[in-house]
C-alpha cells in the first residue's frame, strides 16, 4: 500500500523503468529527489527488485579525491563487465576545492559508458532528510539492475553517520594532509569505516599516517574476536589509479566477509527498520509542517513570540495540537 493511495505510482514511468529505459530511470530519480506526487508509490512498486545491487559508502573530508578514487572503481569494475550506479550527494561547500563528480568521470573518460550512470544529488535543508532521499536514489538503482552502487558523501556534517546505514561496505578516504591526523579525525568517521583508504599516497606523510590509523586500530581492536573482519588501511593514488585494483579487491574480501558472518544480512535488517524510520519521520513533518498548517501558525505566532507574549513552548504545543495530538509522555 503506497502512503499516498490517491497518487498511485505512474503505470507508465514504471514499464520503462522495468525495461531498463535510461531516460525513465533519470525521470524516476527526479520524481524521487524532489518528493513529486506518486515518488513513494513508485519506490514501493520496486521494492521487490531491490538488495541485488552491491552498495559502497565512501566518505572522507572535502577533497580527499573521493570522486577521483569513485571513478577509478568504476572503471575497475567495468573491467570486470560489471555495470555501476553512482549517488554523488553534493554539499555544494563553499570550501570544497574538489571538482563535480561528473568531471571525475569525464576525465576517467566513462561518462558515454552505458554500462555507468552518475547522478549528483544537492544535500538538503535540516527538514530536507537528506538519508532517506539519497539511500532512496541508490534504491532506485539497485532495482534498475546496476551490480554496483557507489553513493559518495563528504564527511561534514551527520551524512557520513548516515551513509553507514545505507551501505553494504563503507569506505573511509582520508590524506596525508596536516589536520588530516588520526587525532583530528572526526570519531564517527572512525565507528563507521570497514576499510581505511590514504588517498593521495604520492604526498609525504602517508606512511605516518597509515602508521597511526594501524596502531589506533589496533589498540580498539584489542584481542578481538577470532573470525571478526579487520579493518584494513590501503593506500591508493587515485590520480594515476595506483592501488585502485588493490582496493577492488579489499572490498570483495569484505562482501565475501558480511555474507558468510550473517553481517550482510544483519546489515539489510537494519537499513530496513531504518528506512521506516526515515519515512515516517519525513510524513510526520509533512503532516505538522504542511498538512496542519505547522509553518503558518509558527510565522503568524513571530509577533507574539518577539513581545514574549508566548513562549517557544506554548507555540510548539499549539502546532502540535493542530495535528490533534496533546504534547505529552
Ligand atoms: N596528488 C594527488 N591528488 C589527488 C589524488 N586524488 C585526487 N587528487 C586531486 O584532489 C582534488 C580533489 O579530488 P576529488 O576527487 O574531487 O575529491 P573529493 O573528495 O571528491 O572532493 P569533494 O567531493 O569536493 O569533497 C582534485 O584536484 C584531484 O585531482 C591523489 O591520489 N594524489
Ligand atoms: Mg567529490
Amino acid at each position: 500500500m503506497p502512503i499516498h493511495p490517491d497518487t498511485g505510482a505512474d503505470a507508465e514511468l514504471l514499464r520503462r523503468f522495468r525495461d531498463r529505459e535510461r531516460t525513465a530511470l533519470a525521470r524516476a530519480i527526479s520524481l524521487v529527489e524532489n518528493e513529486r506526487p506518486g515518488f513513494e508509490a513508485l519506490l514501493d512498486a520496486v521494492q521487490p527488485e531491490l538488495a541485488r545491487a552491491r552498495r559502497l559508502g565512501i566518505t572522507g573530508p572535502p577533497g580527499a579525491g573521493k570522486s577521483t578514487l569513485t571513478a577509478k572503481l568504476a572503471l575497475e569494475y567495468r573491467a570486470r563487465g560489471e555495470t555501476v550506479g553512482i549517488v554523488a550527494v553534493d554539499p555544494s561547500s563553499p570550501f570544497s576545492g574538489g571538482a563535480l563528480l561528473g568531471d571525475r568521470i569525464r576525465m576517467g573518460g566513462i561518462s558515454t559508458d552505458p554500462g555507468v550512470f552518475i547522478r549528483s544529488m544537492a544535500a538538503r535543508g535540516s527538514l530536507g532528510g537528506l538519508a532517506t532521499g539519497s539511500r532512496e536514489v541508490a534504491d532506485l538503482l539497485d532495482a534498475y539492475g546496476f551490480d554496483q552502487v557507489i553513493t559518495e558523501t563528504v564527511g561534514v556534517g551527520q551524512s557520513e553517520l548516515e551513509i553507514a546505514d545505507a551501505a553494504d561496505t563503507t569506505m573511509v578516504v582520508l590524506v596525508p594532509d596536516a589536520g588530516d591526523s588520526v587525532q583530528a579525525m572526526k570519531a564517527g568517521l572512525m565507528e563507521i569505516a570497514d576499510l581505511f583508504v590514504i588517498n593521495k599516497a604520492d604526498r609525504p606523510g602517508a606512511d605516518r599516517l597509515a602508521q597511526e590509523l594501524e596502531l589506533m586500530l589496533h589498540l580498539r581492536r584489542g584481542e578481538g574476536e577470532p573470525g571478526a573482519w579487520t579493518i584494513p588501511v590501503l593506500r591508493t593514488v587515485a590520480q594515476t589509479g595506483e592501488g585502485v585494483s588493490a582496493l577492488g579487491e579489499a572490498i570483495d574480501r569484505h562482501t565475501e566477509y558480511l555474507r558468510e558472518s550473517g553481517e550482510l544480512a544483519a546489515r539489510r535488517r537494519r537499513r530496513l527498520g531504518e528506512r521506516v524510520r526515515g519515512v515516517v519521520d519525513r510524513e510526520l513533518r509533512r503532516l505538522v509542517w504542511e498538512r496542519a498548517g505547522g509553518e503558518r501558525i509558527l510565522r503568524e505566532s513571530l509577533p507574539v513570540l518577539e513581545s514574549g507574549a508566548e513562549s517557544p513552548y506554548s507555540v510548539a504545543a499549539r502546532i502540535v495540537r493542530a495535528v490533534g495530538v496533546e504534547k505529552g509522555e
